[in-house]
This record gives structure tokens, sequence and C-alpha cells, in this order.
């Protein structure tokens, strides 16, 4: 199988994948792309990515997009290394429901409170009210210590990556479960070693 090739750029979402990838052994060929000189809105990207943003990813000629997308894609493209639960797993329910959750409901949600924006109907916003959302956070960390109880999974990368982030810009208070799941998923040498890579080339990227 081919490397997937992976379209980064430091201090950006990329790192959440950069987080995934450094689970796996480093699976992908890491392609920096300069959101500072406008790489990323040159024509050669958008054909990977009409969205003009990264993280992108390409592996056998098919482009994936959306970091939630790429960890479960990386997740299963590299099964063996027990990322992902098999298809046949009754796991496979909470895996897939709050591996996209985080992306549709945590962080709207927590863009939401951050631009001061107010939604008068909660029955239309995806993620009804922040009430709601930190309830179902409570419930997605009850089975403990992650996600699908005792072993670590890419939904794992992808939700510990966002509370991380939604924790730091004040969206959500750093405490209880949520503050113990932050620091037992950044503690992991892959999450570590991911923050040494986007500091490095944020400094060579001057970011
Ligand atoms: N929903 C996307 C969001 C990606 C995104 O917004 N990336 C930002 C960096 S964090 C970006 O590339 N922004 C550049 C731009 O829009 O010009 C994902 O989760 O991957």
């Amino acid at each position: 199988m081919a490397k997937p090739v992976f379209y980064y750029c430091p201090r950006t979402r990329a790192d959440t994948v950069m987080w995934m990838n450094e689970e796996l052994g480093g699976v992908c060929d890491v392609k920096v792309v300069n959101l500072k000189s406008g790489e990323h809105k040159q024509p050669e990207f958008l054909k990977i990515n009409p969205m003009g943003k990264v993280p992108a990813l390409v592996h056998d000629g098919v482009n994936v997009t959306e970091s939630a997308a790429i960890c479960a894609y990386l997740a299963d493209a590299f099964f063996d290394k027990g990322f992902a639960p098999p298809l046949n797993d009754p796991k496979r329910g909470a895996y897939f429901r709050w591996m996209f959750y985080a992306p549709s409901c945590i962080e709207p949600m927590m863009l939401d409170k951050l631009g001061g924006v107010k939604r008068e109907n909660p029955m239309a916003a995806g993620y009804g009210t922040e009430a709601d959302v930190l309830k179902s956070i409570d419930v997605a960390l009850s089975a403990g210590p992650y996600i699908l109880g005792d072993k670590v999974s890419a939904a794992d990368i992808v939700m510990g990556s966002l509370l991380n982030f939604a924790t730091m810009f004040g969206a959500i208070e750093k405490k209880g479960k949520i503050a113990d799941y932050i620091d037992r998923m950044t503690a992991r040498p892959a999450c570590v070693k991911m923050q040494e890579i986007s500091a490095k080339y944020a400094s060579e990227l001057g970011l």
C-alpha cells in the first residue's frame, strides 16, 4: 500500500491528524502547506480540498478532507494498529457516535460561544444548547478511561484534541471528568510528539 500524503500546517486543526499519524507510528508522508503564504488557496491544493483548508489527505488517488473523517480513514487503513473497532463489534456505534459528535455538536457550540452568537431556537441548532452538549460529553466520558472503555481509539484522538482546544480557548471549563480525560489524552507520547512537531514547523514558517 502506498503511503498516504498528509497536507499539514502547524497550529491548525491539522494537528489533530498529526496526533493520529503519530499514534499510528508515522504512517503518512507529510507535506507542509504554508497558510501564511496562501499555498492552500492555490489551484493545485484546491483540487484536493475545494474549501482551501487543512488538513487534507491523499491516498491511492482518493482525497479525504475533514479532520475527523481523516482520523477515521487512517484508523481503518491501518486497522492492525488497533485504533478502530472491527466491523462486527457493537462498540462501532459509540465509536462513530462520538467521533462525529465532536465536529458536529461540540465545535459549533464552542465557536458560537466564543463568537458571542446566541441561537434563539435550540430545536433548530444541531447542538441544542450548551447544557445539552456538556451533558452529552459527560455521557461520552462515563465509560472511561476512554470513550470505548479500556481501549483508546481514533474517537479519543478527535474528542481529546477538540476538548483540549475548547478548554484552552475558554469555551468549556477544564474540570472534573473533562479535565482528567484531557490530561490523560494529552500525556500520550503521540500527543507530546505532535506538539513538538507543530512547534518546530511553526517556528520554521514563522507562525
Ligand atoms: N472542518 C474542517 C475545518 C478545517 C479548517 O477550518 N482549517 C483551517 C485551519 S484550523 C484552515 O485551513 N483555514 C485556512 C482558510 O480557511 O483560509 C476540519 O475539521 O478539518
